[in-house]
């Protein structure tokens, strides 16, 4: 049975086009540097957003119909998502799609019944993945609703709490690999603090690292090849979360010697609440070898919390393309973890914002060529750090100089400046120029 009747194959049809269930940039097969754009930009649905969020905040209840025809909280509705998932997904080109156990059925108050739970849908969604080719991006465990969770899951004081996240974590490897997923996420929903006064951080973070070990080695233990990801995002629901942002993650899993088996999963709007723009912390993650995946957000700059809102504009989808495409892409893909805003409450808002996001994107991918092509950006840095090229540069960079052979250096010289200005409006101009000019 169609849920979503009314809308149509959503197709490409051009900048031109006023049609509104139609992509006016996102057009899939379409090459860019060498690719098909579908192949640059593989996306996701989020099954949370998109299937199971329906309006309610702190203020309000429900406002989006996501019952699709039957009763919430049941069997038949997990059902009636999975086939409103796919139909949505194949009526956009979707080919991924990511999720949390808990977004998939309704969980139980005992574990072995959710866990039963979850064999039943997830047999049932691979039946549509095989009708259909669509993929798993990424599975993870929802170890944050739950009241156990309430000082944590991998950080929590008790140790009968920390079994559930165990027994969750294993369950959701399991799901991942019995569905094909590319990658397995930590978010820390609840990893994080209130007040130092009742807190051992030492204590919780250690802690947190055994249980990802336990996940790294019992995941390959099942077969898991493909890649770990930890999501940073710096606070909420925690006031402080531990996984603050990709710089901070990455230490840790350097600390704890994660850091072969996972990367980092990027959201925009977690990088723009740690105070970072969403391309810092693409280029932290890409210098350290660990840029693995994108939740594709956008927050809002006046707002000091998770707006999670589709994604929209596009000098940041430019630069962040500009580094997904420098560092020879993503392991992972763009998730669309975003939700519709509570008033845009139909199902053909539910489109409008996927064509939303996928045309941000495909501009941006657009725009990042060009910018690739034009060079100037690239001749600049180059030109920028030139004296390096020089003999005393290279005994630099060699670290073979001491301290003694510079200063004695820069004592022969007496005084200095800098031959390069660093030009930020001059290039600013050429993006300007790159992105609207004919
Ligand atoms: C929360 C968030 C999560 C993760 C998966 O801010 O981004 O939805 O992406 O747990
Ligand atoms: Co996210």
């Amino acid at each position: 049975m169609s849920i979503f009747t009314n809308i149509p194959k959503i197709n490409y049809e051009g900048p031109e086009s006023k049609n509104p269930f139609a992509f006016k940039f996102y057009d899939a097969d379409k090459i860019v540097l060498g690719k098909p754009m579908k192949e640059h930009l593989p996306f996701a649905m989020a099954w949370w957003h998109n299937l199971c969020a329906a309006g309610t905040d702190m203020f309000g209840r429900d406002t989006a119909d996501k019952a699709f025809g039957t009763e919430k909280g049941t069997m038949e509705h997990a059902k009636a998502k999975v086939d409103a998932g796919f139909e949505f997904m194949q009526k956009l080109g979707i080919e991924y799609f990511c999720f949390h156990d808990v977004d998939i059925v309704p969980e139980s108050d005992d574990l072995k019944e959710t866990n039963r739970r979850l064999d039943e849908i997830t047999d049932y969604m691979l039946v549509k993945m095989k009708e259909t080719g669509i993929k798993c991006l990424w599975g993870t465990a929802n170890m944050f609703s739950n009241p156990r969770f309430l000082a944590g899951a991998g950080s929590t004081n008790s140790a009968e709490v920390y079994c559930f996240a165990a027994a969750q974590v294993k369950k959701a490897l399991e799901l991942t690999v019995k569905l094909g997923g590319k990658g397995y996420v930590f978010w820390g929903g609840r990893e994080g603090y209130e007040t130092l006064l009742n807190t051992d951080v030492k204590f919780e973070q250690e802690n947190i690292a055994r249980l990802m070990k336990m996940a790294v080695s019992y995941g390959r233990s099942i077969g898991f090849t493909g890649d770990f990801y930890i999501e940073p995002k710096p606070k909420e629901p925690m006031k402080h979360q531990y996984d603050f942002d990709a710089a901070t993650a990455i230490g840790f899993l350097r600390q704890y010697g994660l850091d072969k088996d996972f990367k980092m999963n990027i959201e925009a709007n977690h990088a723009t609440l740690a105070g970072h723009t969403f391309q810092h912390e693409l280029r932290i993650s890409a210098i350290n070898g660990m840029l693995g995946s994108i939740d594709a957000n956008q927050g809002d700059w006046l707002l000091g919390w998770d707006t999670d809102e589709f994604p929209s504009d596009v000098y940041t989808a430019t630069m962040c393309m500009y580094e997904v495409v420098k560092a020879g892409g993503l392991t992972g893909g763009f998730n669309f973890d975003a939700k519709n805003r509570r008033p845009s409450y139909t199902y053909e808002d539910m489109f409008h914002a996927f064509i939303l996001g996928m045309d941000t994107y495909a501009l941006g991918l657009i725009n990042a060529a060009k910018l690739i092509d034009d060079g100037r950006i690239d001749a600049f840095i180059q030109e920028k750090y030139k004296s390096f090229q020089s003999d005393l540069g290279k005994k630099i960079l060699s670290g073979n100089a001491t301290l003694e052979e510079l200063a004695a250096v820069a004592e022969k010289m007496g005084s200095v400046e800098n031959p390069c200005s660093g030009r930020q409006e001059y290039l600013e101009n050429i993006v300007n120029t790159v992105l609207f000019g004919r």
